[in-house]
């Protein structure tokens, strides 16, 4: 296994097709499809779900493998990392499909057109493209839903700004039954997955555009995601759920996003499970049976925090407004930051809570230095990570008081090649061990 923060992106064709191979065999059933290899590299995982997850009401241990083992190698982390995304899927979001049958499009420096097929249904939408000024390409932010995203700084930083909303993908203020836009379009108005992980998946369909790009205007290496609120959920699960995403800045996200879910369940004031699950279709439909059993979970966002490692995450919070759930936000970051220590990659999460202004999603002074190194560093490969924990005094919460496990010191039993913009690294052995 190789962990990619800078992935080669010319071999996607050769992933795609040794991606396929590899599902004819290996693939849980219940997963449906392979993603692209290069979006997800677990596709060469077997995992077999339980019946049922035993209850417990602390955060549930990212290194012991669903056979009761822990892992003990880095190289284990991936198949453990797919084990939490089906657990994850299967109990918080719904299913992500895999590749879909085609992905066409374009990219001009003022808009991407994506067009989908698959299983014999088809849908598009589009994204509006900001350049900063100076000659590109350049690595770009898809930015969700516009709110709360400070773009002058992602612009000055050297990236682009893709303007995303998910709402074309993904409608709010529809019944379970009857849910919107292209995503179900394509899967079904009655699919059971939710609207983050449609959003999550249009993300990836841009990505797909942008890779089968020749890449003179959106560079084909180095892409953020970046919302806030209701998108900051959205944005948390697309870096969670695609790995070419190099670096993932949820904002204020809230219940559904960073904050641990038996954490908010219990926070004073912090948005219910069951109040976020009925607001909008965001969570699966699966979630109905946890919203008041959170116990019951066989995951919880410290591992949605652990699938984006060893990538650039930089999690914002404003710990001013109880209903966001920063103190339980920050109990999952410390969770996951467990998960980034063991791989080695500690520097490469930074949560920030500690700022002044309450108002949601405003652009705050605190976050412009951390949001600018952050961008430097996973998308433009210079500098260093800011690797921060910056934790607001009023909304600290306790890891030690919701864990029972201690972090391994996994090993390192095959060679890594981090950081890993190596121009000779060889696509073929990519997708095997
Ligand atoms: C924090 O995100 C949500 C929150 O979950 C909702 O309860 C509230 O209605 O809206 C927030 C939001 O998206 O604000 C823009």
């Amino acid at each position: 296994m190789r962990f990619h923060r800078y992935r080669p992106r010319l071999w996607g064709a050769a992933a795609f097709v040794v991606a396929a191979s590899l599902a004819a065999t290996t693939l849980n059933p219940q997963a449906g499809p392979p993603a692209n290899a290069a979006e997800y590299d677990g596709v060469d995982c077997v995992v077999s779900l339980p019946g049922s997850s035993p209850t417990n009401s602390m955060l549930p241990d990212p290194f012991t493998k669903l056979d009761g083992t822990r892992i003990s190698a880095k190289s284990e982390w991936e198949c453990r990392r797919a084990e939490i995304k089906e657990l994850a899927e299967d109990s918080i979001y719904g299913e992500k499909p895999g590749m879909p049958d085609s992905v066409t499009g374009s990219v001009s420096s003022s808009n991407i057109t994506v067009n989908v097929s698959d299983q014999g249904r088809s849908a598009s939408f589009s994204a509006s493209v900001d350049l900063p000024s100076g000659s590109g390409p350049f690595p770009a932010v898809i930015v969700l839903g516009g709110l709360g995203a400070d773009t002058d700084t992602i612009k000055s930083s050297g990236a682009a700004v893709i303007n995303f909303d998910p709402y074309e993908v993904g409608q709010e203020d529809t019944s379970r039954s009857n849910k919107q836009g292209a995503f179900y379009d394509i899967y079904g108005s009655s699919s059971s997955t939710g609207l983050l992980m449609a959003w999550s998946w249009g993300v990836s369909r841009i990505i797909d555009v942008i890779e089968q790009s020749n890449g003179s205007v959106i560079s084909t290496d180095g892409t953020g995601v970046t919302g806030c609120s209701r998108f900051g959920k959205g944005a948390f699960t697309a870096g969670a759920f695609d790995q070419r995403i190099d670096l993932t800045m949820p904002i204020e996200s809230g219940t559904g996003g960073v904050p641990a879910l038996r954490g908010v369940a219990q926070e004073d004031g912090a948005q219910p499970l069951s109040n976020a699950y009925s607001e909008q279709p965001w969570f699966g439909d699966v979630f109905n049976s946890y919203t008041s059993n959170p116990a019951a979970l066989p995951v919880d966002m410290h591992e949605i925090v652990g699938m984006v490692a060893p990538r650039g995450l930089l999690i914002m919070e404003n710990p001013h407004i109880d209903w966001l759930g920063a103190t339980s936000g920050s109990v999952a970051a410390l969770g996951g930051a467990e998960v980034y220590k063991a791989l080695g990659a500690q520097e490469n999460i930074t949560y920030w809570s500690d700022v002044q202004d309450g108002s949601h999603c405003a652009t705050r002074s605190e976050w412009t230095a951390p949001l600018q190194q952050s961008i430097q560093k996973f998308l433009l490969g210079t500098g260093s990570a800011p690797g921060e924990f910056r934790i607001a005094s009023g909304a600290s919460g306790n890891l030690s008081a919701w864990r029972n496990w201690q972090t391994p010191t996994l090993s390192d039993d095959e060679p890594t090649d981090e950081p890993t913009d190596d121009p000779t690294d060889d696509p073929t052995d990519e997708p095997t061990d």
